[in-house]
């Protein structure tokens, strides 16, 4: 009888460990490593639902990308459906799904078409008969393409979504989809909080780049095909031949996953390295120098994707050395790249940081604009102006770059910060996906016609072949990649975007959440809820009304410091003062900068009455009794932010920690202790900028939090 009742007590038991497996989003130790691609198992019931899905991985052609997409479906797909999957080189009767170029698969099935063209990196995705056999097909007219499809499928059965049925062509918004890691050589990341260079370690390409490979199948998952490797302000050693060697291995490793490395490199190499006493770009020694260096990147790494250049930014060389123009600069190298298919990135962020702050009339804003306006049609083809979302630099609040409306025959992308440099460093939660959502949805009204931002980078408003969007990424060698589990949605997020800029950030966090976390009804509302409050929660603490982040500019990037943004010429200034804050940006009164933009978007910030509220500090000078749209006064809305924004943050983790039975133990501590901390963090910004905008002001709150009657 024991023994039954025994045996009862522990099947039963069998019976729950059975069912937690299922319904646990665990798979291995959960260190982030596997990101978004966990494959972890799904339950029985979903998995039957699968069960007409075929066995065979056929690759038609053996190149390494192709194969890449076999090993991946099999990687996938076994894990997540329990059974197996195998691999095969060519396709025999049977059902199978099918991977190859269009024209491999066409000749299969001479019958099949794509519903619509397969232009750049498209896919096809098509369920059907071949010889009489069921078929799941992904078709692209490059290898790439048929990667990405592969990727979309198992997203797809991952997020438990039917895969039966299909005759779909998903076609990527721009050609350019790249990341930026500003990594040292020797190892250092600027502005990286998740560790050193997966690539570099004491001057040299890092022996072991398992890391580099894992990254670059990352990247592939959502569409990136290009990374350049090496920090903007970039070491001239990069383009050494010993080093071009070296580097060599790292594009080995991206090769089959589709990404192309590229390199930063510095304008002044011609005369560092070796050789030259110049680097003026219209000197033909110079034109050589660059012709001969690609050359010989190009026979070391074939398949190189470009550089990217800045210059005459924060110290950094540039062509204003012998009085050219940045399109001079850009086009020596471009034209060194032509031949082999290569493009440079242009970086628009040039202004000067010794910037008189006693003169009124001075912004930094108006430097990208200034600077890159006039050489418009001046750019080779292959070259590309590489432009940050806002006029000054990745801050938690800015309105789009007016130069993106003022190159019309130019390429251009958009530079976008994955890393959290302004925005909580990893160390705070800040979703930016619905921030980028705001700069890439935004109508600039070119000629008074609709032309969104994503629109004009894409290249589709001024027929430019070549356009997109780069993602400064930054992670490193911790397991899970960018220092932070929840900070992965925006790795994730940018590439979507990136793929697909029209997707809303409500689809791409909750795609995220469920790749992430597992399928808990519970758990995905939970996390999508906490990412799509976080930027708005981050901002009402740190910058609210457009002001900046009113950080500390001159250290670290992270703590409240808004005294270190005045008197100084980095001209990140937010002018506050006894009477008012914010910088008058106007072309009546102030700068001038709002005259950059086209006619009617001046007309939606010019007038003071009109200019929304989360952007008034940007472009306008007010006293601190002026009344907002929402009817308080600045001040009283400076107040009532920080102490909303802290309590939310605060808030986090009591909704965290219903989540303690639902996730992992690993994960649940992990973002625990960071909400934790980050309520703590938001509790010193409110004080700090409260108690600092009260002396300047001596205005007390409403309140009676901050001021006299706080103190009464
Ligand atoms: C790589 C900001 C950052 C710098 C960065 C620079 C840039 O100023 O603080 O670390 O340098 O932008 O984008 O070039």
């Amino acid at each position: 009888m024991r023994a039954r009742s025994f045996t009862l007590a522990s099947s039963r038991l069998l019976l729950i460990a059975v069912c937690a497996l299922w319904s646990s989003p665990r798979v291995n130790a959960e260190t982030g490593a596997e990101a978004w691609l966990r494959y972890a198992p799904l339950s029985p019931q979903v998995s039957k639902s699968y069960e007409r899905l075929p066995s065979t991985v056929v690759a038609l052609d053996h190149s390494a990308v192709l194969k890449a997409a076999q090993q991946e479906l099999i990687r996938g797909l076994t894990p997540m459906l329990g059974r197996t999957f195998t691999a095969s080189s060519e396709f025999v009767q049977g059902n199978s799904i099918v991977l190859g170029r269009l024209a491999e698969v066409q000749a299969l099935a001479p019958k099949e078409n794509p519903p619509e063209p397969l232009g750049g990196d498209a896919y096809w995705l098509k369920s059907t008969r071949i010889h009489g056999s069921a078929c799941l097909v992904i078709a692209a007219s490059t290898e790439r393409g048929v990667l990405y499809g592969a990727f979309e499928v198992l997203s797809r059965i991952a997020r438990e979504e039917s895969v039966s049925n299909l005759d779909e062509v998903q076609q990527p918004y721009a050609p350019i989809r790249w990341v930026n890691q500003w990594d040292n050589l020797d190892g250092r990341i600027e502005r990286g909080y998740g560790g050193p260079s997966i690539f570099f370690a004491d001057g040299k390409v890092r022996d072991d780049l398992t890391r580099a490979g894992e990254y670059a199948r990352l990247l592939a998952s959502i569409g990136i095909n290009g990374c350049t490797v090496n920090n903007v302000n970039a070491a001239p050693a990069v383009l050494e031949d010993s080093f071009i060697a070296q580097v060599r291995r790292i594009a080995d490793v991206f090769r089959p996953w589709g990404v192309r490395l590229s390199l930063a490199v510095d304008l002044s190499s011609p005369r560092v390295i070796r050789g030259l006493d110049t680097f003026d770009p219209l000197d033909p020694r110079v034109a050589e120098w660059w012709r001969k260096k690609v050359d010989e990147v190009y026979r070391q790494i074939p398949d190189f994707g470009g550089f990217v250049v800045k210059a005459d930014s924060e110290g950094r060389s540039g062509p204003s050395a012998y009085g050219r123009t940045h399109a001079d600069a850009a086009n020596v190298i471009a034209r060194a790249l032509k031949p082999h298919g290569g493009v440079v990135f242009y970086r628009a962020f040039v202004y000067k940081h010794h910037l008189d702050w006693h003169d009124l009339n001075n912004d930094r804003a108006k430097a990208a604009y200034d600077n890159f306006h006039p050489l418009d049609g001046a750019f080779d083809d292959n070259a590309i102006v590489q432009i940050k979302n806002g006029p000054i630099d990745f801050q938690v609040r800015e309105p789009v770059s007016p130069l993106f409306a003022g190159l019309r025959r130019t390429n251009e992308a958009i530079e976008l910060q994955i890393t959290q440099e302004y925005t909580g460093q990893q160390k705070q939660l800040c979703f930016l996906v619905p921030m980028w959502k705001e700069a890439l949805d935004f109508d600039m009204r070119v000629d008074e016609n609709s032309t969104h931002v994503k629109a004009i980078v894409s290249g589709r408003v001024f027929d430019r072949s070549l356009g997109g969007f780069v993602g400064v990424a930054n992670v490193g060698m911790d397991a899970n990649w960018l220092g932070s589990p929840l900070a992965m949605a925006n790795l994730y997020g940018f590439g979507r975007l990136a793929w697909n800029p029209n997707l809303s950030a409500e689809t791409i966090v909750d795609e995220w959440t469920h790749l992430t976390f597992g399928a808990d009804p519970l758990v995905i509302a939970t996390i999508n809820k906490l990412q799509l409050r976080s930027w708005h929660v981050y901002e009402s603490y740190t910058g609210p009304l457009g002001a900046g982040t009113l950080t500390n500019i001159l250290g670290n990037h992270y703590d409240p410091g808004p005294e270190s943004s005045e008197g100084n010429g980095w001209g990140q200034w937010h002018r506050a003062d006894k009477q008012g804050i914010g910088m008058d940006r106007t072309i009546a009164t102030g700068t001038g900068f709002i005259g950059q933009y086209p006619p009617e978007v001046q007309k939606l910030y010019e007038p003071l009455a009109d200019c929304p509220d989360k952007l008034l500090l940007f472009f306008h000078h007010v006293p601190y009794t002026y009344v907002l749209h929402s009817g308080k006064t600045v001040i009283q809305h400076i107040y009532d932010s920080h102490y909303e924004g802290a309590e939310e943050a605060t808030a986090f983790i009591a909704q965290w920690k219903a989540l303690e039975a639902h996730v992992d133990q690993e994960r649940y501590r992990d973002i625990l202790s960071r909400f934790e901390f980050q309520a703590g963090e938001a509790g010193k910004w409110r004080d700090g900028i409260c108690s600092w905008i009260y002396q300047l002001s001596g205005i007390s709150d409403q309140k009676g939090r901050v001021g006299n009657s706080a103190r009464r």
